[in-house]
């Protein structure tokens, strides 16, 4: 048995050394040290050793299988680096070699541009950014703002329904983060939710399927109108860089108590009216409102001890102004000509 142990360690080395791939490696330890391989064969034999020897002869064994097992091991190490060297030849880079001039250099969509100068302005107000689900459940989008199954409310948005997911939507605003927040971190709390929003409408000029909006709330005790239109003037003053014409009218949401609809003039026609504000001088942005006590309470807030505010800004509509864009529709276009105007 010692003879034929080894035999086999001199075969490996023997053999190892004229092996210059990794498969006829791979095929040799199969054959030697596999399980159906050469040194299993020879292992069977311990059993026919005398009892005086058999142990000194397994310990043996161990040995040889180890220093084969090293030789392997050397020989695996060695076509690895082999191979490294070639691929780092074949992938050659000349350091020295001038680069190929860029032709087009890509940019932000005048959304994200917009999007990140809002973000600039609430985080400067100590305002959270924070995110929420596009698939949204109708206690979320509705029923936890206050819009009850049969509230004729729910027309205003008229909703893309999941087929056979009853009970699921594509989200029709942000507002459903109003509660999800609010669950999530308590009071007080100061945060702003850019997203995407979809409904199911018939578009033109000012209005689209997709689009986004940004929502916000700030939960605190004592909060009033006063600090909702403190925060709403500065919200426009650091997108546009100037004083814009605004009004507040009464709106009717069911999940603000009171709530409004803040226009603002339309910075196109300068309030003559054309159609990116349908003729009517004025352009609605930013329907906003004193957060409904139930809302609060959907939250997990106790409204006898916290008010707050929120609003639901229409972002596309604000870049729209910002830019002098006339029609809506051309910001999901992915127009080149469009685009690279920005
Ligand atoms: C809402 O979506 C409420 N969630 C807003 C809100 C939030 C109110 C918090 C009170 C407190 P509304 O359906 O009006 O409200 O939409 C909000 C804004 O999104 C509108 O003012 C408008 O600027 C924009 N908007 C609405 N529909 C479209 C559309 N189809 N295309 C583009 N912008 C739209």
């Amino acid at each position: 048995m010692k003879q034929a142990l080894n035999a086999l360690k001199k075969e490996a080395e023997r053999t190892l050394k004229k092996i210059t791939v990794q498969s006829e490696l791979f095929e040799l330890e199969t054959a030697l040290l596999g399980r159906k391989g050469k040194l299993t064969e020879i292992l069977k034999g311990l059993k026919d050793t005398p009892k005086q020897s058999r142990k000194a002869m397994g310990v043996f064994a161990n040995r040889i299988k180890e220093d084969v097992l090293r030789v392997f091991e050397n020989k695996k190490q060695e076509l690895d680096e082999k191979q490294w060297a070639s691929l780092a030849q074949d992938e050659w880079n000349d350091l020295s070699e001038p680069a190929l001039p860029v032709k087009a250099r890509g940019h932000l969509h005048p959304r994200t541009i917009v999007g990140e100068e809002l973000e600039a302005v609430f985080k400067s107000l100590g305002f959270m950014v924070l995110e929420g689900p596009e698939l949204e459940s109708d206690f979320y989008n509705f029923e936890a703002l206050n819009f009850p199954s049969n509230h004729p409310a729910r027309e205003s948005m008229d909703t893309f329904f999941i087929k056979n997911q009853p009970g699921w939507l594509l989200r029709t605003h942000t507002s459903p983060l109003q509660v999800r927040a609010v669950q999530k971190y308590g009071a007080p709390i100061r945060a702003i939710v850019p997203g995407r929003v979809f409904r199911n409408e018939a578009t033109d000029a000012s209005h689209e399927h997709t689009f986004y909006q940004l929502e916000g709330i700030m939960i605190d005790k004592g909060i009033s109108i006063a600090n909702l239109i403190a925060v709403m003037k500065e919200l426009l003053q650091g997108v546009f860089k100037r004083t814009v014409e605004v009004r507040l009218r009464p709106g009717h949401f069911p999940f603000v108590e009171p709530g409004f609809e803040l226009d603002m003039k339309c910075l196109l026609c300068g309030g003559a009216g054309c159609s990116a504000c349908k003729h009517k001088g004025w352009l609605e942005v930013l329907p906003c409102g004193m957060m409904h006590p139930r809302v609060l309470e959907f939250g997990g807030v106790d409204p006898r001890e916290y008010s707050g505010f929120a609003f639901g800004l229409g972002w596309d509509r604000l870049v729209m102004m910002r830019y002098n864009i006339e029609d809506i529709r051309h910001l999901n276009s992915g127009d080149m000509k469009f685009l690279t105007q920005f």
